[in-house]
């Protein structure tokens, strides 16, 4: 009695309406129909940018403009079983140079915005809400709590624990026993996110505290606020009631595709397709080859979605008033015979966030923006290292813990190209568990309270006096820099503090006086890790396939000044 009741108050209508909702499902899937029937796919038209290039960099400023009307929803209550990670996902640190987990890192971005909106409005706080499950609820809180909430503000973030839900055993939407007196229970899907924001009226207060904004974001992309911020300029821009963050996407990708859906009556939608139902969807209708690349691009025309959503609270809100929150949801059963009717295993209703825009109205303004350069925009850390070396040999993204940390030092190394600093390019490969051809740039981050967007780099550092070396290691820490002059031509180099400001002008003195214009140590060095040292090192060096061997550093700490050792 008290999982049915459990039951019946986590779900929008209750316990009977998710029944009655399975029937509805069970029965069209048992009849074999296809939700995507009578509608014809077409490329979408959206806003296309490149990482860096004049119009992106437009866009940032506008999307900085709107900081104070951002709130944001990170979806965690994935286990990733696929990463094979014992941990909470969010816990594992982005790149070993600087070390953050991903979750200060999404809360340091979001700090960093505060501080833009703050020139407006002195007192504002940005909103965080973090989607939990049972699996990861206790540990994400444990996380924030023993790291004081990475510099918020408790009351800035809210967790919402997502429930599972009950399993159903055949067609006729029967409750699927565990044994005499429980009921099977399954995950409900990322979906889960927009019942929450409603139930707990998170979206509505948020709306009353006039943001209008809401940006979603995935466990483990490290790259998500390097091109947010333009995307949001795009919203505001071009006024989207819903705006995905997209990237190319190569055919069979295991991501969704971005795909504009025609009706028989001539209305269209624009709508993730997933990826196992688009190559059918296309070979059924106006692509008789299927979900394949287009020869001139390399990638399928049908942009990736990587689940990273700007939608206007005002939209949002009437939306989940209409429907309390339960979204496109559908149902995958594994039939045991012809009948349709019996299951080879228990199955249950399922909901994915991106379909939020399936129920909106015909006259919603829907749109993406595609960023061209994957890396600079998405790059997860989803796969475990051996699907990781099969998928990089298909000439797909790897998505693992490996490129996640690489793409990042390419991002960063660029966007100071950007800026006019000379960062030396890698002139070899790298091999890292099983992934050929890999390029390790200089290993720099830095915090974002030091910097977000490329429009903060240029005001913290002057490119033109700056030299970063091919061999190096860097991480800025400290949130209030400015880098004047700074030759770093061999080794590793660090900037540590609290708020206090620190100007580098290029030349440091030691304790005994002497004065150092040229940082040059023996570094730390990225060292793969071969089968035998995998199996013995802890579990994020092991998926990463390499380690950090410290020998030699130099750096500036707000306290103590130079330091070298
Ligand atoms: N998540 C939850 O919070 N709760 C859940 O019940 C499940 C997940 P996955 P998936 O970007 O590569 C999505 O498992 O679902 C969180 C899109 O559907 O990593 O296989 C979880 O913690 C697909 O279109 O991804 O595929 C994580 O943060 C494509 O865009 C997030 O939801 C794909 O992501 C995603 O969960 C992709």
């Amino acid at each position: 009695m008290e999982q049915l009741t459990h039951f019946d108050k986590n779900y929008a209508g209750g316990l009977i309406k998710y029944i009655e909702n399975a029937k509805i499902l069970l029965e069209e899937s048992r009849k074999g129909s296809n939700p995507l029937e009578g509608f014809t796919p077409e490329v979408p038209e959206g806003i296309s940018l490149d990482f860096g290039g004049t119009a992106f960099q437009d866009m940032e400023i506008k999307g900085i403009e709107q900081a104070e009307q951002c709130a944001f929803v990170l979806v965690a209550g994935g286990l990733g079983e696929r990463l094979g990670y014992s941990g909470i996902k969010v816990a594992l640190p982005v790149d070993l140079s600087s070390n953050m987990c991903f979750l200060q890192l999404y809360i340091e971005s979001i700090l960093s915005l505060q501080q833009k909106a703050r020139k407006k409005n002195p007192t504002r706080k940005l909103p965080l809400a973090i989607m939990t499950s049972g699996d990861t609820h206790d540990r994400t809180e444990k996380l924030l709590h023993d790291n004081q909430y990475f510099g918020m503000d408790e009351d800035q973030v809210v967790l919402m624990k997502q429930e599972k839900v009950a399993c159903l055993s055949d067609s006729n939407a029967t409750l699927a026993m565990e044994d005499d007196f429980s009921i099977q229970t399954k995950p409900h899907g990322h979906g889960d996110v927009h019942m929450l924001l409603h139930h707990l009226g998170i979206a509505e207060k948020w709306r009353q505290d006039g943001f209008k904004w809401l940006c979603f974001f995935q466990d483990t992309n490290g790259q998500v606020f390097t091109s947010l911020l333009s995307a949001i300029g795009v919203s505001a821009t071009h006024d989207y009631d819903v705006n995905s963050l997209a990237v190319p996407r190569k055919a069979k990708e295991a991501i969704g595709a971005i795909t504009r859906l025609k009706g028989q009556d001539g209305t269209t939608m624009t709508i993730n397709v997933e990826y196992n139902q688009l190559d059918p969807l296309l070979r059924a209708t106006t692509h008789p080859e299927g979900d394949v690349n287009d020869v001139k691009t390399g990638f399928s025309p049908f942009p990736g979605n990587i689940n990273q959503l700007i939608l206007k609270l005002d939209t949002y809100c009437q939306e989940l008033e209409r429907h309390k929150g339960v979204i496109a949801e559908f149902v995958n059963p594994k039939y045991a015979d012809e009948s349709r009717t019996a299951f080879k295993k228990s199955t249950r209703l399922e909901c994915m966030m991106q379909d939020f825009p399936k129920s909106l109205p015909s006259n919603a303004r829907v749109g993406f923006t595609t960023i061209n350069q994957v890396y600079a925009a998405y790059s997860p850390v989803k796969n475990n290292a051996e699907e990781a070396a099969v998928k990089a040999a298909a000439g797909n993204p790897p998505h693992s813990a490996t490129s996640g940390e690489l793409d990042r030092y390419r991002t960063n190394c660029e966007m100071l190209q950007m800026i006019g600093c000379t960062v030396d390019t890698p002139d070899s490969t790298v091999s890292f568990n099983n992934i050929d051809n890999l390029t390790l740039w200089p290993r720099v981050s830095w915090s974002p309270l030091f910097a977000l967007t490329i429009q903060d780099l240029k005001e913290r550092i002057h490119g033109q006096a700056v030299h970063i070396g091919k061999d190096t290691s860097m991480y800025i820490q400290a949130p209030n820099v400015s880098i004047q002059k700074l030759n770093l031509e061999h080794g590793r180099f660090e900037i540590k503090g609290d708020d206090t400001p620190i100007e580098v002008v290029g030349r440091f003195t030691t304790k005994d006086g002497t004065t150092i214009d040229t940082i040059d140590n023996q570094g730390w060095e990225w060292v793969a890790l071969d089968k035998t040292h995998r199996e013995q090192a802890p579990e994020e060096l092991a998926i990463r396939g390499f380690m950090v061997q410290k020998k030699q550093q130099a750096g500036y700490d707000a306290l103590k000044g130079w330091y070298s050792n």
